[in-house]
């Protein structure tokens, strides 16, 4: 007997700036990765202040879901997805952030997809904010530093809400929130850009679009109310709509029992895995976080209401993507990993992706188990995947390694289910291969469904089932028990 609910949604997730494309079509405005260009593992992605339309820039055309949404969505149905995670782009429905009405063809377009999403009675489950904050914002307010931008994005949330409210029931404020904490969330989620950084027309690299901690966080507070609000709103608009926060959880270890180490890992898990959670969930910001606060001598403008509107806007379930884990220590002198948005010290005990992340499907379990044991909120794992080569074999992409990654990971979410915690779903990292949100290369595949599409901008866009596709059918088939 599968040890899942009766409604627990199986599923993928994919984002509007990595899948959709047709970057100025159907009245959208500019996001801030229009302006982005591909790199690698090596090479960072190179951020142009002015668009140089003869350059590739991989959010302009992506994998073109925004036209072949009805296959991808039926390739979806075939493998028997019950929900769909995919995001809005926020340009689409107000192409500069602050206009007086909302674009009716970014509109119609998203209703098309929720239509074609609910006749195979998938569930959508929508992001309203993937790292595609509209470039108006960005460049005429300065992103969320700026308490106007609160009420933009929940004009915006609230337009969607009502307009989709009727076949949308689950929704996520802002996609890994607690990246906002690391440097490199200053521009991705927070849509800081330093002035300077647009003023010439040459290239930057995106690692040098960066802001202090006390902004980034004064920027992450914003976000928190407006996050607040919109759960707010949403639950005006109908009770029964769930409105999730999403973060990043990258799982510390320590990499030693030193208790320096120790300090070392509660640390680091506390500023980037709980602060985010704990004021979402708990609607109060941390203890413990007053200490760095200090520290970094960060002194955070509050308006009165905000402690209540907090309160007042806590979430009804908590979603999180899962890729890896990372170790922490005090010692300088240690092997290091990359990772998803951070490294860290290597584990001697993990084997490590193509692109370095460490793969511990066990940390899933201990991960979800650390969540429950903190919030008893509904948890729902909404990314997981392999980022991998794949390749094309007399037209058929062997993918042993995908299945395997999944085959553990789900594996370890039935434990994690049998010890007690209460997952709402799971949805795979891009079931449809898409751009990489790290390097913008392509290569780095993530699908059950290969695109034809090279790191160069070419390609036909064919769609091929990878073997994974026929095994994740199955896994979802038989709820987990086949895998
Ligand atoms: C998460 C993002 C996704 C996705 C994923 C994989 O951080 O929410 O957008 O892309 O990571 O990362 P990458 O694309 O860099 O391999």
């Amino acid at each position: 007997m599968s040890v899942f609910s009766e409604n627990f949604l199986w599923g993928g997730a994919i984002a509007a700036n990595q899948c959709e494309g047709a970057w100025k079509e159907g009245g959208k405005g500019l996001t801030i990765q229009d302006f982005v260009k591909g790199g690698s593992a090596d090479e960072p992605r190179m951020f142009t202040p002015v668009i140089d339309e003869t350059l590739y820039y991989p959010s302009h055309e992506a994998v073109d879901f925004y036209h072949r949404y009805r296959e991808d969505i039926a390739l979806c149905a075939e493998m028997g997805f019950s929900c769909l995670r995919l995001s809005i782009s926020w340009a689409r429905i107000f192409p500069n952030g602050d206009d007086e009405t909302p674009n009716q063809e970014g509109l119609d377009f998203y209703g098309r997809v929720f239509d074609e999403c609910r006749k195979y009675n998938m569930e959508p489950l929508v992001t309203l904010s993937h790292f595609d904050m509209p470039w108006g914002i960005a460049t005429k307010y300065g992103g969320f530093l700026d308490r106007r931008t609160i009420d933009l994005f929940v004009r915006y949330a609230e337009t969607v809400i009502r307009c989709f409210g009727d076949r949308v029931r689950y929704w996520l404020t802002f996609n890994e929130i607690n990246f906002g904490v690391l440097q490199m969330g200053a521009f991705n989620s927070l849509g800081l850009i330093e002035k300077r950084m647009l003023k010439g027309a040459d290239p930057v690299p995106k690692t040098e679009l960066k802001a202090p901690l006390g902004k980034r966080i004064q920027a992450l507070h914003h976000q928190f109310l407006a996050s607040a609000m919109t759960v707010r709103k949403a639950h005006e608009i109908d009770p029964d709509l769930k409105v999730g926060c999403m973060l990043s959880h990258i799982t510390q270890y320590p990499l030693t029992c030193d208790p320096e180490d120790m300090l070392e890992t509660q640390r680091k898990d506390r500023i980037l895995n709980k602060f985010a959670g704990d004021v979402m969930v708990r609607g109060a910001y941390p203890t413990y976080i007053r200490r760095l606060f200090e520290e970094e001598g960060i002194c955070l403008k509050m308006q009165p209401e905000d402690v209540s509107v907090l309160q007042q806007g806590t979430v009804d379930f908590y979603a999180f993507s899962y890729y890896m884990t990372n170790c922490s220590t005090v010692r300088t002198d240690v092997e290091r990993v990359n990772g998803n948005l951070m490294g860290g010290a290597k584990n001697p005990y993990l084997q490590t992706s193509e692109w370095g992340w460490q793969i511990d499907p066990v940390g899933l379990r201990y991960t979800l188990n650390q969540l429950w044991d903190r919030y008893e909120i509904p948890l729902m794992v909404v990314e997981n995947g392999l980022g991998a080569i794949d390749r094309i074999e007399n037209g058929q992409i062997h993918d042993s390694y995908r299945i395997d990654y999944f085959r553990r990971h789900i594996q370890a979410l039935k434990e994690a289910v049998s010890d007690g915690v209460e997952v709402m779903g799971f949805t795979s990292w891009s079931p449809i291969d898409s751009v990489s949100a790290g390097t913008g290369e392509m290569r780095k595949r993530y699908g059950f469904v290969y695109v034809d599409r090279d790191d160069n901008g070419t390609g036909s866009f064919q769609r091929i089932k990878k073997d994974s596709f026929a095994w994740y059918k199955r896994c979802i088939e038989t709820d987990g028990e086949v895998l």
